[in-house]
């Protein structure tokens, strides 16, 4: 069986943000294809991975993208499965053109979009392992002990030299 989760990003510039989400579906055992499909760059490949990407057996499809951030939402018209968005931060706008390109979503076409940058590539990468930890017990298993590893990392008290 192929891998569960796609990790499309526009650019490879974009890698550097997108390797976030890669790095902690690694940690959790979660296989993931990562490739570069731009909306405006190269469109034929954005419609032929948007049309295939459920018969390729994927489950989930991570796109990040930066500045006017198509990607994401033209995936989420091209296929039913779900979406998660990343806005990568751009030079310009520091991610704010990212963010509103993928967030204003026309009603009946959903783009889960998280936060701009790294943090929102890092959630992305544990939300696709939730989704499909709805299915898969071992996962689950995996995923609350990444959270309970987590939160034992936060110590009570503050100290000045951590
Ligand atoms: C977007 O334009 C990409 O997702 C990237 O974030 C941004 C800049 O791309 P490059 O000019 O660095 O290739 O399409």
């Amino acid at each position: 069986m192929g891998a569960p989760v796609a990790i499309v990003m526009g650019s490879q510039s974009d890698w550097p943000t997108m390797t976030k989400a890669a790095a902690v579906l690694e940690e959790l055992g979660v296989q993931y294809d990562a490739r570069i499909v731009s909306a405006h760059r190269t469109p034929d490949r954005l419609h032929s991975f948007g049309k295939g990407a459920a018969d390729e057996g994927f489950k989930v499809i991570i796109a990040g993208a930066g500045g006017a951030a198509h990607l994401p939402g033209m995936i989420a018209a091209l296929t039913h499965l779900p979406v998660l968005g990343v806005p990568v931060q751009s030079k310009a706008l520091s991610g704010m053109d990212s963010l509103l390109s993928i967030v204003q979503m026309p009603a009946g076409v959903p783009t889960g979009t998280l936060a701009i940058g790294d943090a929102g590539a890092t959630n992305a990468g544990i939300f696709a392992a939730s989704i499909l930890a709805l299915e898969d017990e071992a996962l689950a298993e995996r995923l609350k002990a990444f959270r309970q590893a987590q939160t034992d990392k936060v110590a009570e008290k503050p100290v000045d030299n951590p």
